[in-house]
C-alpha cells in the first residue's frame, strides 16, 4: 500500500474493514494501474500532454448554438478553480466537496478540479430537496458546496440556522454561472492556470456516490481514482469501442455515476467530445443529435422508447451507437427502435455500486431478451439463497466481481451487498448455457401469485408489443384468495380509450404471448408513472397505490 495523499482521513476511516469488501480483480492488461493514480490528471492533463489541447472536449448550445471548450481550456479552467478550493477556500486533500448543476461545462469542470486537488467529490441529483440534501451532506460532513446558480434554493435552505433542514457542518457555497460578486468566476479571475495535480494514490477516495435509495437513508458509495479510470477502461473499450473522433450526448445526469462515465469519464479518456446539455426532452435529445452531429448517446429504456416516435422528424445520420441502462430494457423498446433507426441499442447494467456497466454486449453480439454478458474485466454468476450457484436457465440473485466492487460509507448494508466477495445486485437472473444473463425483477419486485413466480418486467414487456400502450408497471397487488395478483398500470398512447374493453384486449395479448398464469387480473389506466430522476419506475409507489 502506497502512503495516502489525504490529509482528512474522514471518508477514508469509515471505509468497511478490509474483510468486507468484494474481491477485487484486474484481469486485463490495460487495468494493472500504478500505485499513484489521479484520476483529473489522466482524464485532462494525459490528454493535453499528449497534443490533443486544441480539441473539442466539451460542446454546449449557446443561445441555440454550439460553443466548444477544448482540452487546454477546459484545462485552464479545471486549475483556476482547483486554485479556489485550495487558496480560497482552504480545502485539503480529502475534504468532501458537495457538487450541484445541471449537466454544463462548469458542472464538469468542478468535478475534474475536486479531483484534481485530492478532493472528495459528492455529486447530487439537481431535483434533491433540502431535506435529502440533509442526508447526504450530514453523511459525509461536507463543508463546501459548489452549486450552478439555478438550483442554489434548497441548498440555501440548508444554510439557515432556523431551518429544520440546517447542515451544522456547512460553511459555504459559491455559487457558478452567475458571475456574482463572491460567485466561483469572481474568484477565479485572478487564478493561474498551473495547478499540478494532487499526488493521489490509487486508492485514495475520489467520490462518494449516493444511491437513489427507493427505502431508508441514502447510501454512500465510496469509489477511488483507480474505479473512476476502470469504469472507463472496461465497458467503453470492449461493448461501447468508443474513439477520439467520438461526440456523446444524452441524458444522465453527472452526479448519477451512469452520467459520469457516459457523459464525461469516457469521452475524455479516449479525448473525444461531449454535449452537455440542461434540460432534456426525447424530441431536444434527437435534436442535440442532428445539431452536435453526436455519434454516441447514453439514456434510459423510456427515453428511447418515446424517442422513437419522433426519430423520423430528425437527421440522425452521425448517430452509431446508443446505449440503455438503469432499468431493465424490454425487448418491444429495442425492437421499435432499431425499426425507428436502423440502431441495434447497446443495453448494459450497471449499478452505483459497481460505478459503472458490468454486465452488456456489442450491437452484434446482442441476443434477444438478454443484457448481456460478463464484460471483459468482469465475471457474474446466479446463487441461490445459500449461495449455491444456480444452473442455466434457473432464476436466482445475480452476483459480480471485477476491478470496482461495493464499499459503503460506515453502513451495516455492506454485508447485505458484498457476501463471501461477491457483489449482490438485488437483481433476479438467469443465465443461459452460453453465458448470457436474462434479467427477471429486482428481487424484491418478484410477485408471488397462487404459488407462481411471475416477473413483472417480463409482463410489462409483454403489454409494450401492444399498440396501444405507450408506458407500463407491473406489480403484485393484495389479494385475499392468491396473496398477490398481477396488477398492470398501464399509459395509453393518444387516440385509445381506457375502459373495460381495453382491459380486456390487453389481457388476451398477454395470455396469448407468454404463460396465461402471468397475465395482469387487474389493469388501471393512469395518466403517467412515478419515476426517480434517474428513469427508474419507482414500483413501491405503484404497489403503495394498490395496497390502498
Ligand atoms: C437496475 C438494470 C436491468 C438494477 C447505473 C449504469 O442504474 C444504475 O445504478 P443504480 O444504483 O441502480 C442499479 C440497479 O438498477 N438496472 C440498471 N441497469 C439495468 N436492470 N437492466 C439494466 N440494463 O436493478 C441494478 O441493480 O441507480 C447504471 C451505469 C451506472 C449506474 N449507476
Amino acid at each position: 500500500m502506497t502512503a495516502t495523499a489525504h490529509v482528512d482521513t474522514f471518508a477514508r476511516d469509515r471505509l468497511p474493514p478490509r474483510a468486507l469488501w468484494p474481491e477485487l480483480r484486474f484481469d486485463l492488461p490495460e487495468l494493472r494501474y500504478p500505485a499513484r493514480l489521479n484520476a483529473a490528471a489522466e482524464l485532462l492533463d494525459a490528454q493535453v500532454a499528449n497534443g490533443r489541447g486544441d480539441a473539442p472536449a466539451i460542446w454546449m448550445p449557446v443561445d441555440g448554438k454550439p460553443v466548444c471548450a477544448t482540452y487546454a481550456q477546459l484545462q485552464h479552467r479545471v486549475d483556476q478553480i482547483a486554485r479556489v478550493l485550495t487558496e480560497d477556500l482552504g480545502l485539503v486533500p480529502g475534504n468532501r466537496v458537495l457538487l450541484r448543476g445541471p449537466n454544463n461545462a462548469m458542472m464538469a469542470a468542478c468535478w475534474l478540479a475536486v479531483m484534481k486537488a485530492g478532493l472528495v467529490a459528492v455529486g447530487t441529483m439537481p431535483l434533491l430537496r433540502a431535506k435529502e440534501l440533509k442526508q447526504v451532506i450530514d453523511r459525509a460532513q461536507i463543508s463546501h458546496v459548489l452549486c450552478d446558480a439555478a438550483l442554489m434554493q434548497e441548498i440555501a435552505t440548508c444554510m439557515r440556522p432556523d431551518s429544520e433542514h440546517f447542515c451544522a457542518s456547512l460553511r459555504r457555497v459559491v455559487s457558478f454561472n452567475d458571475g456574482a460578486p463572491g460567485s466561483l468566476e469572481d474568484l477565479l479571475k485572478s487564478k493561474r492556470a498551473d495547478f499540478r495535480a494532487v499526488d493521489t494514490a490509487a486508492e485514495d477516495i475520489a467520490l462518494i456516490a449516493f444511491t437513489s435509495g427507493t427505502t431508508g437513508v441514502p447510501k454512500g458509495t465510496v469509489h477511488f481514482h483507480r474505479d473512476v479510470l476502470a469504469m472507463c477502461d472496461c465497458f467503453p473499450r470492449s461493448c461501447l469501442k468508443i474513439e477520439a473522433d467520438d461526440i456523446v450526448c444524452g441524458t444522465p445526469p453527472l452526479a448519477f455515476t451512469f452520467g459520469l462515465g457516459g457523459m464525461l469519464a469516457f469521452p475524455l479518456r479516449v479525448g473525444a467530445s461531449t454535449v452537455l446539455t440542461e434540460k432534456n426532452t426525447p424530441d431536444s435529445l434527437l435534436a442535440t443529435i442532428a445539431q452536435f452531429k453526436a455519434s454516441v448517446c447514453f439514456t434510459a429504456p423510456t427515453f428511447y422508447r418515446q424517442m422513437a416516435e419522433h426519430a423520423q422528424k430528425h437527421d440522425l445520420r452521425s448517430l452509431t451507437r446508443c446505449v440503455s441502462a438503469g432499468e431493465a430494457l424490454p425487448d418491444a423498446t429495442r425492437q421499435l427502435f432499431k425499426a425507428a433507426t436502423g440502431i441495434e441499442l447497446i443495453d448494459g447494467i450497471g449499478a452505483t455500486e459497481m460505478i459503472h456497466i458490468f454486465i452488456s454486449h456489442t450491437p452484434a453480439s446482442v441476443r434477444r431478451g438478454a443484457t448481456g454478458y460478463a464484460i471483459p474485466g468482469y465475471r457474474a454468476k446466479v446463487i441461490d439463497e445459500n449461495g449455491r450457484t444456480c444452473p442455466p436457465g434457473v432464476v436466482g440473485r445475480l452476483a459480480v466481481q471485477g476491478p470496482t466492487g461495493c464499499r459503503y460509507l460506515d453502513d451495516e448494508r455492506q454485508t447485505v451487498y458484498v457476501q463471501d466477495g461477491w457483489n449482490v445486485t438485488g437483481d433476479a437472473y438467469s443465465m443461459d448455457a452460453d453465458g448470457y444473463f436474462f434479467y427477471a425483477a429486482r428481487a424484491d419486485d418478484m410477485i408471488i401469485s397462487a404459488g407462481y413466480n411471475i416477473a413483472g418486467p417480463e409482463v410489462e414487456s409483454s403489454l409494450l408489443m401492444h399498440p396501444a400502450v405507450a408506458e407500463c408497471g407491473v406489480i403484485g397487488a393484495p389479494d385475499a384468495e392468491r396473496g398477490q395478483i398481477v396488477k398492470a398500470f398501464v399509459v395509453l398512447k393518444p387516440g385509445f380509450q381506457a375502459g373495460p374493453e381495453l382491459a380486456r384486449a390487453l389481457q388476451d395479448h398477454v395470455k396469448a404471448d407468454i404463460a396465461p398464469y402471468k397475465y395482469p387480473r387487474a389493469i388501471e389506466f393512469v395518466s403517467s408513472l412515478p419515476r426517480t430522476e434517474t428513469g427508474k419506475l419507482q414500483r413501491f409507489r405503484l404497489r403503495q397505490t394498490a395496497a390502498a
